[in-house]
């Protein structure tokens, strides 16, 4: 097969867009793909600190690769979860984030370490309240130092590496249950509000192989193993029934998903519900919640009061 831009031997080939096209060309065409996400939606611009989340993975690496390569503002946030479970999956992530800032000339990382600062490790954590899965402790937990990061540290927007099978699961099982909170606040860019700092999402029109493969040409070297915690998820059963259909009919998922953005005015009710949902400040941490009181994670680490300020780059090249 030839590259459609070049006339090269191709490399890689994606069905939904009839587009085959050689390692060069398929740089040069992923990182324009971002670029025009990015300004599509109006996430950031290059004055803009964005605080990139990395776990190591390729998505979150590819994305942050593709943001210095565009020349963003961009540094990384590696949140240190403990988990020594799957051969030391987060100490091998930690060294392949660290890897990856160094042969770039150590753009900003921040390093956040959830033993160290709380006590104890996501898994640890969750062992100690007993029926709780360690997933729901993890997201939380990130959930609230990303936020606090990107505040503390005065970045226009966390960006994460979610790609379009992921948003596309989770689309799909919001659907499954009519979740309409949930759909009314899914979505490539969340708002910032009252304290809570703007999200987005650059990758989420690419299909994960897409991602790996722009990991693999650029020579990225990220974590393959995933995080032992995820297996069995529903999210991922969601995904092996997505790519079934995409198998079948090409471009399907990036049709679901568009086609959701642009309908997203049937759940208008539930939107203008999620967003007029009065926040307090928590009265430990003093970050948004939607109940008086403690926040959800400070109730779950037993916080009390008001928390130390986390050193931002911590660790930048250690
Ligand atoms: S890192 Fe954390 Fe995920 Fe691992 S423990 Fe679950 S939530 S699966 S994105
Ligand atoms: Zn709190």
């Amino acid at each position: 097969m030839k590259c459609r831009i070049c006339g090269g031997r191709a490399v890689f080939h994606m069905p939904q867009h009839r587009l085959a096209l050689c390692r060069d060309d398929y740089i040069a065409w992923f990182q324009k793909q971002v670029e025009r996400t990015i300004r599509r939606h109006r996430m950031f611009n290059r004055q803009d600190r964005v605080l990139v989340a990395v776990s190591g993975g390729k998505d979150s690496l590819a994305l942050w690769d593709a943001l210095l390569e565009l020349g963003y503002r961009a540094s990384g946030l590696y949140i240190d979860l403990g988990i020594d479970e799957g051969e030391g999956y987060s100490k091998v992530s930690y060294e392949k984030v660290k890897a990856f800032a160094a042969e770039r000339g150590n753009p900003e990382l921040i390093v956040v370490d959830v033993a160290r600062l709380y006590g104890l490790s996501i898994p640890e954590k969750a062992r100690q309240k007993r029926g709780r899965a360690t997933c729901s402790v993890c997201g939380l937990t990130k959930r609230h130092i990303m936020n606090r990061i990107a505040r503390e540290g005065g970045f226009a927007a966390v960006a994460t590496g979610h790609n379009l099978d992921d948003e596309a699961a989770v689309l799909l099982m919001n659907v499954l249950h009519w979740q309409t909170g949930y759909l009314a606040r899914q979505g490539p860019v969340l708002e910032e509000r009252e304290g809570l700092a703007r999200k987005v999402k650059p990758l989420y029109r690419f299909r994960e192989r897409e991602t790996a493969a722009y990991a693999l040409l650029k020579g990225i070297d990220y974590i393959e193993a995933e995080c032992p915690f995820a297996e069995g998820a529903t999210s991922i059963f969601a995904k092996e029934l997505l790519t079934q259909l995409e198998a079948r009919s090409p471009g399907s998922l990036l049709q679901f998903y568009e086609g959701f953005l642009k309908n997203r005015g049937l759940f208008e009710g539930a939107v203008r519900e999620a967003t007029e949902t009065a926040l307090h400040a928590c009265e430990a941490c003093g970050q948004p919640t939607t109940a008086p009181g403690r926040c959800a994670f400070c109730r779950l680490w037993d916080q009390v009061g008001v928390e130390v300020k986390v050193q931002p780059a911590e660790v930048s090249d250690s």
